[in-house]
């Protein structure tokens, strides 16, 4: 009998309500389900006496606590998780026999967790890291997990560096410093002894790495797979997520920053998002070479420290993921959940590609350790919806209760049940590829191209985000102490182009190459640069509205009534909490005091009218508030008085409309301004539109305004 399990979106979470546990339950018990009388004196010999091995409730409580912790990840320490599901478009029989991906009515369940990959578990979101972007699709066939990152290649080739890799990177050895953060000796100096490393380092020291929110940035498989049909034709797949909200990215000093006020600014934005609605949707996308064209590419497509770029290999968007559901408890879910790019479900397969077969090992091994043994997929947020059955038993924390006397196949005492089941029943068989080789430490002549794609990247940048890498150079290499270190740093990046070499020793304080590198040449992949992405919905964004006594109270309505109609939240900010009045003795709810927020927690400032602004212009707060957003590029918006306010901030070099005028909103640099005559709904457009265009980079003067 075909047991498997019919999937839908609500499979899943049917699943862990066997599970979940009621918070109102009456009585306070023991774990052994006994009613606890009294839990806040332990059981003593007298009032004043020592306290009795006999208290098995104290026992248990402390031997509980005492026991809480289990490892965090090696990498991926520090994660934020969401469920939801998976649809695909229209059914992908000709490429692939996986369930999952055939019928565009079937809603598939998922658990996605986002990550950062260097920090501990309790390090601050903001940091310039890689993300880890893993998705456990429980389909009917079985788990599937995409263990993805937000950057397509990786540093490396070949897994066996990976311990090399993440110890040069992770705090020193000697005193444990820094943390989540690669701006230190070893990492620069294992960097400038690696060129394989060159091409990720230019994506990791560019804006991908410092996402605004989990819920833009984009997701890659990375390695390369196959998909294998029906007919057991296979390709070649590589596989890709893209929010529908954009690729966009927080400037370096907002991230320092956010990092102190808030450390878990990303983990928040996905909790809230979701709590509020805002869906994060990601679609998904495949790369695809037939297998005839395995060699007819400049790079090797096995590696892993290069793109297919979308010129050669066109991505084909087949499906879109949603998560609609925060977890309920932290532990239970996103810190217990294991993900395995092993974990593979019929019609995906994998390939040669040699970091992708050390993950195949390293995965499951580490989660031996961090999980306490070899039964963590009964964990219920590992559990498969699709019938588990086999004859592995025992180990520690064994939930199932496997019924028989066998445990063994053949076995005619059990009927040979469970038995193997042919690829017709849903079988796994392994793609059959034809390999001849010696055993060999090597590996093919196309991998040593360590520059071509550093230099695609590096041209495909907007100069905005050239001077972002520019200058996360000089921070990172600005902070390592051995000068050779740096020196050799330099010199590698001189073959990617000379005049970034030259720009990069300026600010470190070690001569420029001696001999100029050539220049990158002309070569571009237009849609690696964020300057391409969506910027027409200000969905989801959070705005700062300024405001104090004497506020214009009408128009704060409309405008924050138009930003709400088109998605965006704003919020009031001011002096203290509770209420604020307005110039017509009207009253609004204080949401944030500038003592419980900060501008850069904010996607936009929008300053109204009325005679408030007179308080404004003379506070510290709201000066600061103003110089930072402008400083790091955000929307400013000011109508009638307001823009006074933005007159005794530092702002340069932008002009603003008349305070008291009826002309038409003015927008220059990201700054909108209207005069308290002037029409509030050309303001809100003109608003709308510098708030999805995310950040205004033209601000030329922004480094002249302390902030
Ligand atoms: Fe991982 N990686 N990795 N990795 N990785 C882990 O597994 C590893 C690599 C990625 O949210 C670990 O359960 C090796 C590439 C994500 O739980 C560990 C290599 C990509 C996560 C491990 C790589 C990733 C991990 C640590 C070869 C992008 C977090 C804890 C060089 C495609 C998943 C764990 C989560 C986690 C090993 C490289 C993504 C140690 C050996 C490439 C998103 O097993």
């Amino acid at each position: 009998m075909d047991q498997k399990r019919k999937v839908d979106e609500k499979s899943k979470q049917e699943q862990l309500d066997e599970f979940r546990q009621d918070p109102e339950q009456e009585f306070l018990t023991t774990n052994q389900g006994v009613r606890v009388s009294h839990t806040d004196d332990s059981l003593k010999a007298g009032e004043r006496g020592p306290t009795l091995l006999e208290d098995f409730h104290f026992r248990e409580k402390l031997t509980h606590f005492d026991h809480e912790r289990i490892p965090e990840r090696v990498v991926h320490a520090r994660g934020s998780g969401a469920h939801g599901y998976f649809q695909v478009y229209e059914p992908m029989t000709e490429y692939t026999r996986a369930a999952f991906l055939q019928d565009p009515a079937k809603k598939t369940p998922v658990f996605v967790r986002f990550s950062t990959v260097v920090g501990f578990r309790g390090s601050a979101d903001t940091v310039r890291d890689v993300r880890g972007f893993a998705t456990k699709f429980y389909t009917e066939e079985g788990n599937y997990d995409l263990v993805g990152n937000n950057m397509p290649v990786f540093f490396i080739v070949d897994a066996i560096k990976f311990p090399d890799l993440v110890h040069a990177i992770k705090p020193e050895q000697h005193h444990q410093m820094p943390q989540a953060s690669a701006a230190h000796d070893t990492f620069w100096d294992f960097v400038g002894n690696l060129p394989e490393i060159t091409h990720m380092i230019m994506w990791v020291l560019s804006d991908r790495a410092l996402p605004r929110s989990y819920r833009m940035m984009e997701g890659f498989g990375v390695n390369t797979f196959r998909f294998v049909n029906a007919e057991g034709k296979a390709r070649f797949v590589k596989f890709h997520w893209r929010p529908l909200l954009g690729v966009h990215s927080l400037v370096w000093d907002e991230t320092q920053k956010i990092a102190g006020k808030d450390p878990d600014f990303n983990r928040r934005d996905l909790w809230e998002a979701i709590e509020m609605g805002d869906y994060p949707e990601f679609e998904f996308g495949v790369q695809l070479i037939e297998e005839a064209d395995e060699h007819n590419f400049d790079f090797d497509i096995l590696d892993a420290t290069k793109i297919w770029p979308e010129e050669e290999v066109p991505i084909r968007w087949i499906g879109k993921m949603t998560l609609n559901k925060n977890p309920d408890n932290f532990f239970a879910e996103t810190e217990q959940v294991a993900f395995c790019p092993a974990n593979v479900v019929p019609g995906i397969d994998l390939s040669n590609d040699p970091l992708l077969q050390g993950r195949l090992f390293s995965y499951l091994d580490t989660q031996l350790i961090r999980l306490g043994g070899p039964n963590f997929q009964e964990i219920p947020i590992n559990r498969t919806l699709a019938p588990a059955a086999n004859n592995q038993r025992e180990g520690y924390n064994r939930m199932t209760i496997n019924m028989g006397e066998s445990s063994y196949f053949p076995n005619a005492l059990g009927g040979n049940k469970p038995r193997p089941a042919t690829a017709k029943e849903g079988g796994f068989v392994h793609y059959q590829e034809k390999i001849e080789g010696k055993k060999i430490r090597a590996r093919s002549e196309k991998f040593n191209d360590h520059f071509s794609q550093a230099k695609l990247f590096w041209n495909s940048m907007s100069d905005a985000e050239k001077e972002h890498i520019v200058k996360a150079f000089h921070f990172e290499l600005g902070k390592v102490s051995d000068s050779g270190a740096r020196k050799r740093v330099v010199d590698l990046i001189n073959n990617v182009d000379g005049d970034l070499a030259i720009r990069i020793a300026e600010g470190i304080g070690v001569p420029p190459p001696a001999e100029k590198g050539a220049s990158s040449g002309t070569k571009k992949s237009p849609n690696l640069s964020q300057e391409r992405t969506v910027m027409d919905t200000v969905r989801s964004r959070k705005v700062a509205i300024l405001a104090m006594e004497g506020y214009n109270h009408d128009e704060v309505m409309q405008v924050k009534q138009a930003l709400k109609d088109a998605g965006a939240h704003p919020q009031i900010v001011s002096q203290f909490h509770g209420t604020v009045k307005s110039a017509d003795g009207k009253e609004m709810e204080v949401d944030k005091s500038y003592v419980t927020t900060t501008s850069v927690v904010y996607d936009a400032v929008y300053i109204p009218g009325g005679r408030h602004a007179e308080t404004l212009k003379n506070q510290g707060y709201a000066i600061h508030f103003i110089n930072e957003a402008f400083k790091h590029c955000k929307p400013i918006g000011a109508m009638g008085e307001g823009i006074e306010h933005l007159k005794a901030s530092d702002i340069k070099g932008v002009a603003f409309a008349d305070a008291g005028s009826g002309e038409e909103a003015v927008s220059e640099m990201g700054v909108v301004t209207c005069g308290s005559r002037g029409d509030v709904n050309s303001f809100v457009e003109q608003f709308k539109t510098a708030i999805g265009r995310h950040r205004h980079w033209d601000r030329e003067k922004k480094e002249q305004v302390p902030a």
